[in-house]
């Protein structure tokens, strides 16, 4: 995992100031594992992305949104099967994690939908992806680029 954003000199100063500002969720209260895509067939289709998301810190955190100079627009998606087989992939908003809860995107459920792909996701590459959080905190993961049959990270 890359640190990439840190507000921890930000929270010294609101401290200083006495203002009763919730900690910003950031790279230390958010932990990503696993993060893995699957390679792209060029540039005219979608890509995903999966990873777990773990909230280490005391307060609940919302994942409100996503950035990545890989897709103009990326967004979290929920795939769903309905009772008669048929899969539809609906978009979700937010996604509230509990204090020391983890939420799981994975093949087949919640995951990073990168919409109009800048470039060609090639196997053996990496991508920032940055998780936006709703107090203005974010979080960023090198993800890596796996082969297009990929069903899961590599170890
Ligand atoms: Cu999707």
């Amino acid at each position: 995992m890359k640190k990439i954003v840190s507000t921890g000199a930000l929270l010294v100063l609101f401290s200083f100031a006495g203002a009763s500002m919730p900690a910003l969720a950031d790279a230390d209260d958010i932990v990503i594992d696993g993060a893995w895509a699957r390679a792209s067939i060029g540039m005219n289709r979608p890509g995903a992305a999966f990873m777990t998301i773990r909230n280490t810190s005391t307060e609940p955190v919302t994942l409100i949104g996503l950035s990545t100079p890989l897709a103009m627009m990326p967004a979290i998606h929920e795939t769903r099967t309905s009772a008669d087989g048929v899969s539809s992939m609906t978009p979700t908003d937010e996604i509230a994690i509990a204090p020391g809860e983890s939420v799981a995107l994975e093949p087949g459920g919640l995951h990073a939908m990168l919409m109009q792909l800048q470039e060609p996701m090639t196997e053996g590459e990496t991508f920032p992806l940055t998780l936006v959080f709703e107090d203005g905190g974010e979080a960023t993961v090198e993800v890596p680029i796996l082969g297009f049959a990929a069903r899961g990270p590599e170890d």
